[in-house]
């Protein structure tokens, strides 16, 4: 019956426990730059390149001075009509879970209460001598690279690319991707491992699993429905 639209609001309304997994595109229309789209670079270097264990060993200081820019841009911007539209279905549904890739705190800071932040977030700095760590809002950063009273130089508190994911975020994500009757995925390019596989995982559980993305991805194909849009029109439309 009706547009995808529909069918997934229909779906959406009989879930159980729907689960949600987001990525930088629904960020995109707050004016977050998503990491692969064109505007994914800084002074010509890819975040691939930046978000780095070796990156950081060969030049704290780039690498701060990457996401002391990311964290300025982010201190300017505000969650937009799709963060709003998940706090709302928070609000109607019994169970309700986020899973996010993104490590802005937008979700967080719209007022979604269960957020699981598989990769971190960029609020957080940890000492990589004494393991210290705490939200730090300071925009700009006081010092480049921060350190740590014990002398130990500070880092974002982000999952690098060959990092482990932290051991709460990823059983926790594990567990709500075996539960589920319903994954919505929004705004990622489904390239990233392991949350690129969450949605076929739960396929393979029976869930019912659908995509909002303005493009075509390498999960679409697995998808029961394939909302062809940006977030922040679509979601208030299902929601
Ligand atoms: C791990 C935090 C286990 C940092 C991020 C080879 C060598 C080394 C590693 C690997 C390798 N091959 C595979 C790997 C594993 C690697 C990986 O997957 N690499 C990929 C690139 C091939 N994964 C890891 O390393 C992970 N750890 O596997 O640990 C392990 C460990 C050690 C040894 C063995 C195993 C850790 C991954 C976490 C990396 N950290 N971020 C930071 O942010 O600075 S990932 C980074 O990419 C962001 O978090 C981002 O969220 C994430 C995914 O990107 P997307 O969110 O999808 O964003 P993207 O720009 O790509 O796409 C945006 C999408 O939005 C697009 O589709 C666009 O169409 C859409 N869009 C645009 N506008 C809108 C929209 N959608 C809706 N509305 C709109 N308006
Ligand atoms: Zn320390």
């Amino acid at each position: 019956m009706g547009t995808s639209t529909e069918r997934v609001r229909e779906r959406l309304h009989r879930a159980e426990r729907p689960v949600v997994l987001t990525g930088a595109g629904i960020s995109a229309e707050s004016g977050v730059p998503t990491f692969r789209g064109n505007d994914g670079l800084w002074r010509n270097h890819r975040a691939e390149e930046l978000a780095t264990p070796e990156a950081f060993r060969r030049d704290p200081k780039l690498v701060w001075e990457f996401y002391d820019w990311r964290r300025r841009l982010l201190s300017e911007v505000r969650p937009n009509r799709a963060h709003y539209a998940l706090v709302r279905i928070e609000e109607e549904k019994r169970h309700f879970s986020i899973i996010t890739q993104n490590v802005d705190g937008l979700h967080s800071l719209a007022g979604s209460r269960d957020v699981v932040e598989l990769h971190g977030n960029i609020w957080r700095i940890r000492c990589t001598g004494c393991g210290r760590e705490e939200e730090d809002r300071n925009v700009p950063l006081k010092e480049i690279p921060p350190r740590c009273g014990c002398g130990g130089l500070l880092r974002p508190g982000v999952v690098w690319f060959g990092e482990m994911l932290p051991a709460g975020a990823i059983n926790r994500a594990y567990e709500l991707v075996e539960a589920t009757d319903f994954m919505l995925v929004i705004g990622t390019s489904g390239v990233v491992q392991p949350a690129a596989s969450f949605a076929t995982m739960a396929k393979q559980r029976s869930a019912f699993v659908a995509e909002i993305n303005p493009e075509r991805t390498p999960i679409s194909p697995f998808m029961d429905e394939v909302i062809n849009g940006k977030a922040g029109d679509m979601l208030p439309q299902i929601v």
